[in-house]
């Protein structure tokens, strides 16, 4: 396409801006806002433009930069070898392309050593005489990040090798599906915000202070790359992995030496559709020349290596039609947005619903009923809407409005302080009383075993259980009332909830689902206290003074536990038999925290904290809480809309955490095991 030089420049400077800042977004802040598709059409676009006019390349140009920027929090680490990120082609044509070139050259068909292109993040890993000294990030490709403490914590990484070999290996971090799936549904169930693909969660969970974090999140490798090979015999990229692979690690499958174009296509073919079977994220195909000597003589180009090329899977994306947005109300009152869409295939399965956050989220997408709107899948998983498609929207459309009442109980809905999610405050509403009870059942609380949903809607239908305490006054007439249950349900049912009665105080308090007290601190509460009387007859102050418990909770506890209805609750709970005690020992909990001591500023609009609780819960772990960004700010933790506080804390370089980092970071996320 045809320029002229000041539209070119015009042009470039517009996509570098948005070019760079996506790269913010997705390296920095482990938060993407656009899909790998829009990011990709806009870098090529960028390319072809610098192709056609190369005097405009700037050095601050994405096409000029590898990888992602250094984070100031960790360690840096230089390599001596630089971390190159690879080239890539988005066409079967293009990598026709690509091998013919080399082919022709090389005046003979080469054989390639055909990879799965892993979705998570590169890390090198260095050994002194056998033992693991170093693990760090690719960061800009020369310098990266010390991550060893929590690569240490990285189940198949080799602390030590069987030889005392002094050696480097390369490859890919990545968090399991299974393992990203189990992650986000329990940050779901705990109000916290959910990361947007396995990768970010991979990279949230590697740029860790605690390196226990680290540990919980069940990370994994691939490792694909030994440096120095030739002081090791080896001569192929596939006798390397396979040496890699004696030495013990991690290495992945699937790879193969192919030389065969036909072959090629096949395998790509063949993993293009078996990548949802697979446990892991691919995004693409990798072809490396086999031979490393001749991979020497390609050698690379400033950016990428010559020898090696990434396939680049199309972009799983399909546009379907918003007919309706229904809100469902969860066990805290939270009421959550659902777009119910025609149905869609997307990356293998049929999807015709997506969450849609909270009411914000809508707001800033403009999503409206009638809408078509482009659905990606967050991390091959999440459908989730990406973006309007503005040229389909009906000419009669009209701005989607949030409720202003229940959609279960019709109570006025709520933003507690400045909360982005709506609530309703009812305590009585029907939809919040199910997901209570359901909460009470399930297994880190009172473990009742089937006791689900499904069961607690019909036992609220028919106005057997109004609320937890109902659940011990059942009897097998009552379970007779419920849909195909016979003598032997109704007599397991019954079992399992007598069999609750004799829990530990811990399960009880977790499974009253009180605000702030979650597993471990209802554990703490429950050892301190003794017994629930005990726990009652405290006041505020007492119960903050615990360690491990602090403000936030003792406040939302004790105003929960003075309640008359609360106190009617637990004489109910106490006349049928429910165990009112702690029963024995528990683990026990960290103390010390990564922010004492240190200057922080807090900024923009959090889902599950208010400003001033969540002020209260900082300085409680030590930090000093200010209210303007400066040399001295040590953390800026930035919620939704964050303004110019987050410029400047961008500008001077200090470290950023979102609220989801926060709440892994320092809070923690699940309860210790
Ligand atoms: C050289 C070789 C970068 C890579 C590489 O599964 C280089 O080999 C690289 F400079 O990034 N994501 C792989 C994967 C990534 C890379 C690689 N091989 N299988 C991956």
């Amino acid at each position: 396409m045809a320029e002229s030089f000041e539209q070119a420049a015009t042009e470039l400077a517009a996509l570098r801006k948005q070019i760079n800042g996506w790269r913010d977004e997705y390296y920095t802040r482990d938060a993407p806002s656009v899909t790998d598709a829009e990011y990709d059409q806009k870098y090529r676009r960028l390319e072809e433009l610098e192709a056609q006019f190369p005097e405009l390349v700037t050095s601050d140009s994405p096409t000029q930069l590898v990888g992602d920027a250094v984070l100031p929090d960790f360690g840096k680490v230089e390599h001596p070898v630089p971390m190159l990120s690879m080239g890539d082609v988005f066409s079967l044509e293009e990598l026709g392309g690509w091998i013919d070139h080399l082919n022709a050259d090389a005046e003979r068909d080469l054989e390639y050593n055909v990879e799965l292109k892993i979705d998570g993040l590169s890390l090198a890993l260095e050994y002194t005489d056998g033992k693991l000294v170093r693990a760090s990030t690719r960061g800009n490709g020369r310098i990266g990040e010390d991550v060893t403490a929590n690569v240490r914590q990285i189940a198949d990484v080799p602390q030590t090798l069987p030889a005392p070999l002094t050696i480097e290996v390369r490859g890919e971090c990545y968090m399991p599906k299974a393992a990203f799936a189990a992650l986000n549904k329990q940050r779901e169930a705990d109000g916290e915000t959910t990361f947007a693909n396995p990768r970010n969660a991979a990279a949230g969970s590697l740029r860790q202070l605690d390196a226990q974090i680290t540990k919980k999140r069940q990370l994994a490798t691939f490792i694909y790359t030994l440096m120095d090979p030739a002081s090791f015999g080896v001569t192929t990229q596939k006798e390397a992995i396979a040496y890699m692979a004696s030495l013990g690690f991690a290495t992945n499958p699937s790879s193969q030496a192919l030389s065969n174009l036909t072959e090629i296509d096949e395998y790509i073919t063949k993993y293009t559709a078996d990548r949802d079977a697979l446990s892991y994220g691919i995004d693409g195909i990798v072809l490396k020349v086999n031979d490393l000597h001749l991979q020497e003589e390609l050698g690379a180009t400033v950016k990428v290596p010559r020898w090696e090329i990434a396939y680049k899977f199309p972009p799983e994306e399909s546009a379907t039609v918003v007919r309706d947005i229904e809100w469902t109300v969860g066990r805290t009152g939270v009421v959550t947005p659902t777009a119910v869409m025609d149905p869609v295939q997307l990356a293998g399965t049929t999807v015709s619903r997506a969450t849609l956050h909270n009411p914000d989220f809508i707001a800033a997408k403009d999503i409206r009923i009638g809408d078509t709107v482009d659905l990606h899948k967050a991390g091959d998983i999440i459908p989730e809407v990406a973006r309007v498609v503005l040229s389909k929207r009906p000419a009669d459309s009209v701005p989607y409005v949030a409720p202003t009442n229940c959609p279960s109980c019709t109570a006025k809905l709520v933003h507690i302080e400045d909360e982005v999610a709506l609530r309703c405050i009812n305590p009585l509403c029907p939809a919040q009383v199910q997901e209570q009870l359901t909460h009470f059942a399930s297994r880190p609380a009172m473990n009742i075993d089937g006791l689900g949903p499904k069961i607690i809607a019909q036992l609220q239908a028919k106005h057997l259980v109004a609320d937890v305490a109902d659940l011990y006054t059942l009897t097998a007439d009552d379970l007779a009332q419920l849909d195909k249950f016979k003598e032997k349900s109704i007599n397991n049912l019954l079992h399992s909830i007598a069999g609750s009665r004799d829990n530990s105080l811990e399960r009880l308090l977790t499974g009253l689902g009180i605000r702030h007290v979650g597993a471990k601190a209802a554990a703490v509460l429950a050892e301190h206290f003794g017994d629930i009387d005990t726990l009652m007859a405290a006041d505020e102050e007492t119960v903050a003074a615990v360690d491990g418990v602090g403000p936030i909770i003792a406040r939302t506890l004790t105003q929960y536990l003075a309640r008359p209805e609360t106190r009617e609750l637990i004489e109910q709970l106490r006349a049928s038999g429910v165990n009112l005690r702690y029963n024995g020992q528990v683990a026990p909990v960290a103390t010390d925290s990564p922010v004492s001591g240190k200057t922080v500023v807090i900024t923009g609009k959090f889902a599950e904290w208010s400003r001033s609780d969540l002020t209260n819960r900082l300085k409680e772990l030590g930090a000093k809480v200010t209210g303007s960004v400066s040399k001295k700010t040590d953390l800026l933790i930035a919620g939704t809309d964050a303004g110019s506080k987050l410029t400047k804390a961008q500008n001077l370089g200090t470290q950023i955490m979102t609220e989801s980092e926060l709440q892994t970071n320092l809070f923690g996320d699940s309860p210790k095991s």
